[in-house]
């Protein structure tokens, strides 16, 4: 049982938020997402095989999709052991797609939760096409206040969320929901405080999102004040680049592209796994 869920969006900025990711329809997620029925919002990793940039526009598609999936899987790697009974969360769960891969995977019960109640239809609709449905269940919920139980999960994870929300209000929240011992995994892209403040390239990303970007060191102060102990810290930059050329190539490039690779290309910006313990 879990308690009464609270107010889901609380504030002016959290509704135009919900609003723009219930309206989403981008070609970019929506046609790499009917590849095989797995639905991310989240960019890629790895290598592409150059040889789709010469063929049909559906391999370039597809070998965006499996590089997608690509890092999904790696942010499931670092969850370290997790079994049929164990519950994870996924904070910011979008249409169901990471999620969905869990469950298949450990076969654990696993909760998605998100501000767009349009996603939240959407993945509970995916995880009834994959028949995972009794196992996976997307909730309309704010991942700063879920309402659900204290302790409950054993592993929680945010793939490409943490740039909505106030760090130390949200580690606050997993710490609460983690039992003693539960792995916290988090992808993001953050600025470098080395290079100093937001760059050009890092403001023109928060503007296509309406996100606000954090700094590297902000993650590090927000998990300490929170229990959360750091493990694996892995700087994934120089592994999603090739996603971006690849992407830049693409009939389905949005136009953020060229952000993201001047950021990652002049350091200002790195894409992160940060997977860290509760104690
Ligand atoms: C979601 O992916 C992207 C974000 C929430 C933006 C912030 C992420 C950073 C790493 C800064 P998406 O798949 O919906 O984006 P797109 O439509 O561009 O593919
Ligand atoms: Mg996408």
């Amino acid at each position: 049982m879990t308690a009464v869920a609270p107010r889901v969006l609380r504030t002016a900025y959290q509704e135009s938020i919900a609003t723009y990711w219930n309206n989403e329809r981008d070609p970019v997620n929506l046609r790499l997402g009917e590849v095989d029925g797995l639905y991310h919002h989240h960019y890629g990793l790895g290598e592409y095989d150059k040889s789709v940039l010469d063929g049909p526009e559906e391999r370039i598609i597809a070998e965006l999709h499996r590089l997608e999936t690509a890092q999904a899987d790696v942010l499931l790697d670092h969850l370290g052991p997790v079994g049929p009974e164990d519950r994870l969360l996924d904070g910011g769960s979008g249409r169901g797609g990471t999620s969905i891969m869990a469950t298949k995977r450990f076969g654990c019960r696993m909760d998605g939760v998100s501000i767009s109640e349009k996603q939240v239809e959407f993945a509970n609709d995916q995880a009834a096409r994959w028949g995972v449905a009794d196992r996976v269940r997307f909730h309309f919920r704010n991942m700063l206040d879920t309402g659900f139980e204290t302790g409950a999960f054993r592993g929680v994870w945010t793939n490409e969320t943490t740039m909505y929300v106030d760090l130390f209000e949200l580690f606050a929240e997993f710490s609460r929901l983690l039992a003693h011992g539960g792995r916290y995994v988090c992808i993001t892209g953050c600025y470098n405080d080395v290079t100093g403040g937001r760059s050009k390239a890092v403001s023109q990303i928060d503007e296509r999102y309406t996100c606000s970007v954090h700094p590297r060191s902000e993650y590090f102060k927000a998990m300490q004040a929170n229990g959360l102990v750091p493990i694996n810290v892995i700087d994934l930059t120089p592994d999603t680049i090739p996603y971006w050329e690849l992407r830049e190539q693409s009939s389905v490039a949005t136009g953020v592209e060229k952000s993201f690779l001047t950021a990652y290309r002049e350091g200002s910006f790195h894409y992160l796994l940060i997977a860290a313990d509760r104690v």
